[in-house]
């Protein structure tokens, strides 16, 4: 036995060795102990991000949709970042306050309705940029999907992104912070810059190199690149969109502003989002960047019937056509083009509404959860991350993987 303890505190140190060991269960950690070794670029199991929060049960980005996002167990809370016109972060997915919150139902609030331009798309409604956060305290997260529960709205306040770290503080379990800096242009346009603002504060919270917990994300790199400059050492994603998918083809299709970044589009710069998962794309933003969180049928597409009037067929009689008639396409390499480069990879956005599934799921969110990870994702961003959680728990058992 002691010739065996002595190897085992070598090989602590020596992964080869270790790995080669791994039959005697002699080496420390979860690793040792399991003879499946997941695809993930590091190894480890994909994080489930609560995309901001609890969304699929709780108004977005409230204070309550990411407590219970937490007491889901969420590896990960994610938020949207936009400025008030003090200059405070807050959680919200667009400075338009109309598409979220009950500003309009606020007469107080009536007179500065107006119509602004954000990163090309003119837009009515009333703008966080015009509202300090004493006012914007006022207002009440509404839902933005019908098909969600309703009868919440109106009732939970918006969240700014210090009351989302200290309740991360607060729950005494390692939580990351997932923030994305939102029109990050737009914002700098108005005189309200994000990034130096989220970096002071999560530096406040300890949060300032590459082992803290927190992942900045943004669709324009020259938000990601400005952070790097700073000499910040965070981890940080660039997000990669598209418009939709043609169900015909399953090609994806590209229009403004969903085509490009809106800082290439500024720039005159004509590549497409599509760009960024091309070899030379993904070495690019390996010079600035992490990883990548590309939309998820970057990864795997869908494809729908085509009738012979030559429209997408209702395959499932249900009136309407959408993803639930289409199926799964092969999966792309994305992921393991990503993981060459030295970038993981966290898709977005999965959704347990019948309609957003791929009929080979057969109506079963867990089924899709379980085709990214046995890809090798390295995390994904979910409105309903106690689901994304439970499919991960299965999965592993599926697999013989002890987490
Ligand atoms: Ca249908």
């Amino acid at each position: 036995m002691m010739k065996q303890e002595k190897i085992v505190g070598f090989q602590l140190k020596n992964a080869s060795l270790c790995a080669a060991l791994l039959a005697l269960s002699a080496c420390g950690g979860s690793d040792s102990i399991n003879p499946v070794k997941l695809n993930t670029l590091d190894g480890k199991p994909a994080m489930v991000v609560a995309h901001r929060g609890a969304s699929g049960y709780i108004p977005e980005e409230t204070v309550e949709a990411y407590a219970k996002a937490i007491e889901m167990g969420a590896d990960a809370i994610e938020p949207d970042v936009i400025s008030t016109k003090d200059g405070v972060l807050i959680a919200r997915h667009d400075p338009n306050l109309a598409y979220s919150t009950d500003v309009a139902s606020h007469p107080e609030f009536a007179a500065r309705k107006r119509t602004v331009n954000v990163d090309g798309e003119v837009q009515e409604g009333w703008f966080a940029s015009d509202f300090t956060l004493a006012e914007i305290k006022t207002l009440g997260g509404t839902s933005t999907d019908a098909e969600r529960p309703q009868q919440f709205n109106g009732k939970y306040k918006i969240a700014t992104i210090q009351e989302i770290v200290d309740m991360i503080k607060k729950s005494g379990r390692t939580i990351t912070i997932y923030p994305e800096t939102k029109n990050p242009t737009f914002h700098r346009q108005l005189g309200l810059p994000l990034e130096d603002k989220l970096l002071a504060l999560l530096s406040a919270a300890g949060w300032n190199d590459a082992s803290a917990p927190v992942f900045i994300q943004s669709f324009e790199p020259g938000s990601l690149k400005y952070i790097r400059s700073k000499g910040s050492k965070l981890k940080l994603v660039q997000l990669i969109d598209a418009d939709d998918v043609d169900l015909k083809t399953g090609t994806l299709t590209f229009a403004a502003p969903y085509d490009r970044p809106y800082d290439w589009a500024l720039a005159g710069d004509k590549r497409l989002f599509s760009a960024m998962v091309t070899p030379a794309g993904l070495a690019e933003i390996k010079s600035y960047a992490d990883g990548i969180g590309p939309w998820k049928r970057y990864i795997v597409s869908v494809k729908g019937t085509v009738g012979t009037d030559g429209k997408v067929a209702d395959v499932n009689g249900d009136g309407k056509v959408n993803e639930a008639d289409a199926v799964t396409l092969p999966a792309t390499t994305l992921v393991s083009d990503a993981h060459k480069a030295g970038l993981f990879v966290h898709p977005y956005t999965f959704r347990n509404e019948k309609r957003r599934l791929a009929s080979d799921y057969k109506g079963d969110p867990k089924a899709e959860y379980k085709h990214f990870y046995a890809l090798g994702v390295d995390g994904l961003f979910s409105d309903f991350a106690d689901t994304a959680l439970q499919a991960r728990s299965d999965y592993f058992k599926e697999i013989g993987y002890n987490n």
